[in-house]
């Protein structure tokens, strides 16, 4: 059984890591840590990186037929016996330098971007849509990759076929739409709105493959169905205990202070722990007790 320490690290991100196997395959890594209003905070939310990676299997299985992905194994002798469920051997792509988002719902950035112009990414909506709303038809809000610790950017469909050229960029657009559409439909049958998500895609022997993680919640934002109200910011499905604990006076942290968050309180870490578990469950309909590890 390999080690960890075998494999060299090709890439680090907040909460993920991703190691070289051979010139094919990778594993990518996802950890126990959480982040909240860009911050990465000092305390593990236990069985995070387990129920991240089964989630992400769940869809990789059911989207298998719109799309091929990079999924090659979570059950192998080459992952190490410490991170067996939370790694996944996946093939080695030419990644696109785009992140290929779709939205169903105005949040975030997108709230920022229509309130400023009216469109998102160049997508022109209608007008009186607040903080939440639903929109009229999903749209493919592309954006660039950001360095570690800066934001993606909100670009137009326009530098997307700049950046790829226009054949490719159609084709992404239209497999995040379909994938998108899938993904929402069946959340929303099981109670859950998803509300937009960030995909990549690669190139393998060239075809378009679905990289990286897919439709967790550290790519994609899961609404309660039974909050829904727009208007205002929705809570998130998972990190809602983590950020109201974070902003109330018992954590003593002051967001504009910009200072580096207090470790969690065991109350939040274990609802926070439970969500994210009835996030996998609801979600798949399958139980996490079943999940390896
Ligand atoms: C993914 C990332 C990080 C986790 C590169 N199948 C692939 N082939 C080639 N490259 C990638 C993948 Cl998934 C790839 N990322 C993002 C960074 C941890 C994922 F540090 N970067």
């Amino acid at each position: 059984m390999p080690t960890l320490s075998d494999y060299p690290k090709i890439a680090a991100g907040k909460v993920r890591e991703l190691y070289a196997i051979d010139d094919d395959h990778l594993l990518l890594v996802a950890s126990d840590r959480i982040s909240a209003y860009d911050f990465v905070l000092d305390t593990p939310i236990p069985d995070k990186g387990r129920i991240l990676t089964a989630m992400s299997v769940f869809w990789f299985e059911l989207l298998g037929d719109l799309v091929p992905n990079h999924l090659v194994a979570y059950d192998d002798e080459r992952i190490p016996a410490d991170v067996r469920g939370k790694a996944l051997i996946v093939r080695r792509l030419s990644m696109l330098p785009v992140e290929a988002v779709a939205r169903g719902y105005l949040a975030g950035s997108g709230t920022t971007d229509y309130q400023r112009t009216g469109a998102v990414c160049g997508v022109a909506l209608p007008s009186g849509l607040v903080e939440g709303s639903r929109l009229p038809e999903p749209i493919f809000t592309p954006a660039t990759k950001a360095a570690l610790g800066e934001h993606d950017e909100n670009v137009d469909f326009a530098a997307v076929e700049a950046e790829i050229g226009s054949e490719l960029a159609h084709r992404v657009r239209e497999l995040t739409l379909a994938i998108y559409g899938r993904a929402a439909d069946h959340a929303l049958a099981k109670g859950v709105i998803l509300a937009d998500t960030k995909l990549e895609f690669g190139l393998l022997d060239g075809e378009i493959v679905l990289g990286d993680e897919v439709l967790t919640p550290d790519s994609s934002r899961y609404w309660p169905t039974e909050t829904y109200a727009p208007g205002k910011a929705q809570p998130s499905f998972d990190k809602q205990y983590v950020r109201d604990w974070m902003t109330s006076p018992a954590s003593g942290w002051v967001r504009a202070s910009e200072l580096p968050p207090p470790p969690l309180p065991e109350t939040v870490v274990d609802s926070t722990r439970a969500r994210y578990v009835q996030a996998y469950e609801q979600v798949t309909g399958r139980k996490f007790a079943d999940w390896i590890g």
